[in-house]
């Protein structure tokens, strides 16, 4: 007899039933009592001999495997890729040929800095990285949620992550860019400079997952069957819009559930809401990249969109949770060096030492070379080689040929294919072998300017505040006012916000630049995060907090609204059992208020029964609740008996983001709320 599991890949998980249930060790021997130890009498020592407590204890203590040197926090999740516009123009890859055909694939999103345990929404860069199954090989592409990157060669990577995580004496800040050591790094290192201003802006406090788009970073090579070869940067962008947090609301968040970007995407697709991206990809040739006013191996530069458009070829849905998070999730390797014939590397610096070092901690972090056996990992396609043994090698070949050349027979007898192989891109390289950082990676500070002007008032303003509040925690002001000098060589309005908000009157020389920079890039809206948002309220969460003997029409309009809108509605509730509306129907309860603060919610509407009006404004929990979503800009729909509340958490003034609900405009109110946000409270 079987249970029939949720699966994988189609697979069914087979479970077996009845005696063979039977708890058993490792080596298969049915145990009897699991519950105690084997001991010489009742009260007596613990025998040696106890083979079943021994195995179990021995397999508990290796239970762990080293985390992740960075983006040790993160969430998987399975899905597919369909190919919506073949391009056999651009390259030869399998995945690119047939449209419809779809590929499936695993993607792990990531905080960087923190370790396993830290909590989601530090401030910091997400990791997106897709490993891609195809017929010919998998295809890994290990990218981040903003298209640039802090440094232009890997020699300086261990530098980086050793400034931003905690300090080696006193093991903390955690999770962190907020202290002396990162800004240290980053003042002596003006090509990081760009990349801190998208640090500092609302990009590194996404909403969710969901709501981020992702980016290859550097410049590959597109190659066709005939071997002509494009560049091309790879760009996901989310169907839902993107939408990020304030800072105020981040930090609440993390107290309120650390857990609140994977316990997302988790919800979502539980709920069969899949979240979708569309790839894209910006081509470009020589030509272009010659007379670009930036080198195009640069990772700390990205190519605007107005100058080079993003054709959207196909599209990513997330559509299934994984069934264990360790086997999935944790033993996951990406590795940029993960590709497949159709596509290649270019000379970026970063990206070539990327190459070596992703392999080169997938073997210390799963224990040897056979990491590539573990299922996740594993390619979908066939594989043959005469790679053998290892520790924990789980494909071992049959017969006697484990070598090539070989005079051996077809059978089981892999052999190179020059048809379908990987080829390398036949570029021509040449050059004196020298430790030199061209001068065309020169100029840090121009797109750092064209990412501020690109962004609306608001947004300026939050990247204004997230430099004040990051470098109000380094002690030493030498490191602040390196900083600051960097800052003058962006933007004056900028420089002068975080000098005012960090209290300096006057202001240091600013930095010297290894090139004068250009002053005179056009804005790029692709750049901002508001002027990209959605057109609904779709995949968001209403927190509906309700009393006993709350109107019923008004909450039954209310829900149908938000469900009409794609939109997800959360309870909340003064005690756990939930509450019995007007209409003696009942509400189960998704969260006591206390532990259901407005934080985790997109839009709040507050239903109460004028029984419960006065008790409920003197509730503490309950004033943070309406007072932070206020300070937060959320809309807030309330009925008659919440104006106390209103009042007593100082959100009394009837701006356009408030709205009194009724049955009849509870649909009005869904409708507002696709703004998401309103922004006039905080201008
Ligand atoms: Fe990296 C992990 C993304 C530069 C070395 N990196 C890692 C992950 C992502 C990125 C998403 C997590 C993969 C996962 O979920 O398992 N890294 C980037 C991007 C970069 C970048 C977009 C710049 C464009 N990384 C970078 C450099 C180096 C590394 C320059 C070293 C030379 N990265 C690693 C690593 C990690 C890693 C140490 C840690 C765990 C792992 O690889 O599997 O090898």
């Amino acid at each position: 007899m079987t249970d029939e599991t949720r699966g994988k890949g189609g697979e069914p998980r087979q479970q077996t039933t009845d005696r063979d249930r039977t708890m058993t060790t490792a080596q298969g021997g049915p145990i009897s009592d699991d519950q105690n130890s084997l001991t010489a009498g009742p009260r007596g020592p613990v025998l040696m001999e106890d083979h079943v407590f021994r195995e179990k204890m021995f397999h508990f203590d290796h239970e762990r495997i080293p985390e992740r040197v960075v983006h040790a926090r993160g969430y998987g999740v399975h899905g597919h890729f369909e190919l919506k516009e073949a391009i056999p123009e651009l390259s030869a890859a399998d995945i690119f040929q047939r449209v419809g055909e779809k590929t499936p694939t695993f993607t792990r999103f990531s905080t960087v800095a923190g370790n396993k345990g830290s909590f989601d929404l530090a401030r910091d860069v997400r990791g997106f990285a897709t490993k891609f199954y195809t017929k010919e090989g998998n295809w890994d592409l290990v990218g981040n949620n903003i298209p640039v990157f802090f440094i232009q060669d890997a020699m300086k990577f261990p530098d980086l992550v050793h400034s931003v995580k905690a300090a080696p004496d006193r093991g903390f800040p955690q999770a962190q860019s907020a202290h002396d050591n990162f800004w240290d790094f980053i003042s002596l290192s003006p090509e990081a400079i760009h990349m801190t201003l998208w640090q500092m802006s609302d990009r590194a406090i996404p909403r969710s997952f969901r709501f981020m788009e992702g980016f290859g970073v550097h410049t590959f090579r597109l190659v066709n069957a005939e071997g002509k070869s494009h560049y091309v940067k790879f760009h996901w962008k989310p169907k839902q819009g993107l939408q990020s947090v304030v800072w105020n609301e981040a930090l609440k968040i993390n107290g309120a559930d650390p857990d609140f970007h994977r316990r997302d995407m988790w919800d979502a697709i539980d709920a069969g809401d899949f979240p979708q991206w569309d790839l894209g990809i910006q081509v470009f040739d020589d030509e272009f990249a010659d007379n670009f006013e930036f080198d195009i191996l640069d990772a700390t530069k990205l190519i605007p969109e107005e100058q080079v458009p993003v054709r959207i070829i196909g599209t990513l849905t997330l559509d299934a949770n994984v069934d264990n998070f360790f086997a999935e999730t944790e033993q996951v390797a990406f590795c940029t060096q993960n590709i497949v014939r159709g596509i290649d590397h270019t000379n970026d610096p970063l990206l070539q030492g990327r190459n070596f070092s992703y392999l080169d901690t997938q073997l210390k972090r799963l224990g040897g070379p056979n990491f590539t056996h573990i299922p996740i990992n594993a390619p979908k396609c066939p594989f043959h080689n005469f790679q053998q043994d290892g520790h924990m090698a789980m494909h071992n070949p049959k017969g006697r040929v484990n070598y090539e050349p070989n005079s051996w027979g077809e059978d089981g007898n892999p052999r190179e294919n020059p048809e379908i192989g990987f080829k390398s891109y036949p570029e021509e390289v040449s050059g004196t072998k020298q430790r030199v950082r061209s001068e065309t990676f020169a100029d840090h500070y121009s797109q750092a300017r064209q990412f501020y002007i690109s962004q609306t008032k608001i947004e300026q303003q939050h990247i204004a505040a997230g430099y004040t509040f990051e470098l109000s925690k380094c002690q030493e002001e030498p490191i602040r006012l390196r900083v600051l000098s960097h800052l003058m060589n962006v933007h004056d309005d900028l420089a002068k916000q975080v000098a005012e908000g960090l209290g300096v009157t006057q202001m240091p020389e600013p930095a010297t630049p290894a090139r004068e920079p250009i002053t005179d890039l056009p804005p790029s809206d692709a750049l901002s995060i508001l002027k990209n948002g959605p057109d609904s309220f779709a995949g968001r969460k209403l927190g509906l907090y309700l009393t006993d003997g709350a109107e019923a029409a008004v909450v039954e309009a209310l829900e149908k609204a938000f469900a009409d809108e794609g939109a997800m509605v959360a309870i909340v509730t003064p005690h756990i059992q939930g509450v019995t509306l007007s209409d003696g129907s009942t509400r189960a309860a998704d969260e006591k208020i206390d532990g259901g603060p407005s934080v985790v919610f997109d839009a709040v509407a507050l239903v109460f029964s004028d029984d419960a009006s006065g008790k409920i404004a003197k509730n503490k929990p309950s004033q943070d609740f309406v007072s932070d979503a206020y300070a937060h800009n959320k809309f807030i729909a309330w009925t008659k008996a919440a104006e106390p509340l209103l009042k007593a958490a100082g959100a009394d003034d009837m701006d356009g983001g408030m709205m009194e609900v009724s049955p009849d405009n509870a649909t009005d109110f869904a409708k507002t709320c696709r703004k998401l946000r309103f922004w006039e409270r905080e201008e």
